[in-house]
């Protein structure tokens, strides 16, 4: 397993609307299991494939946040929201693309998603809370969307140049 570096907006790639997953071999297995190691390392809760610089429709999550309880790594090759709840839940959002910066995204508060796992199986279940927050979250990064783009164009525009500013002192550090 091998830790990959992740994409910091702004990048074309984080823009870019991903391809479907069609062959189920081991570089696809190599793929999960490193975003997995990249993801716990980070820490994050959830990782896109696009993040790590593949325009894939693959994400990893897992929000278990109970102190001591096991782990609950989850691999969603080619997701798709099938239903979605009328309510709704707002969660204070981050992003491993967009480190330190937070704001309120209002979502739905459930879903239920249907995806292939890594031997090509058909799966589904239905999400609540954080990880309904978190599933919504990656899938909009298959699409090449970002919880900024959720926030009025003036706080997009504020997180944006302290990205670009961030990526500029790491270019020289
Ligand atoms: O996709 C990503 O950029 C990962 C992102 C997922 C996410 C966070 C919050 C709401 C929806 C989706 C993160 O994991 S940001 C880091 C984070 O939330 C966290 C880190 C450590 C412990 C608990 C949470
Ligand atoms: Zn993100």
């Amino acid at each position: 397993m091998t830790k990959r570096p992740i994409l910091i907006h702004p990048d074309p790639r984080l823009k870019a609307v991903a391809d479907a997953v069609d062959t189920y071999d081991d570089p696809l297995r190599a793929l999960a299991n490193d975003m997995l190691e990249t993801m716990y390392a980070a820490p994050g809760i959830g990782l896109a494939a696009p993040q790590v610089g593949v325009l894939q429709r693959m994400f990893v999550m897992d929000c278990v946040k109970e102190e001591g309880a096991p782990p609950q790594p989850m691999v969603l090759i080619n997701p798709k929201v099938v239903w979605s709840s009328d309510e709704k839940n707002v969660y204070e959002e981050g992003c491993l693309s967009i480190p330190e910066q937070f704001a309120d995204v209002e979502r739905p508060a459930e879903v239920e998603v249907t995806w292939t796992n890594l031997e090509g199986g058909e799966q589904s279940a239905k999400f609540d809370g954080l990880w309904a927050t978190c599933a919504q979250h990656e899938i909009d990064h298959l699409d090449g969307k970002l919880f900024i783009d959720y926030l009025k164009p003036l706080k997009r525009q504020i997180i944006t140049r302290r990205m670009q500013k961030l990526k500029r002192e790491k270019a020289r550090a």
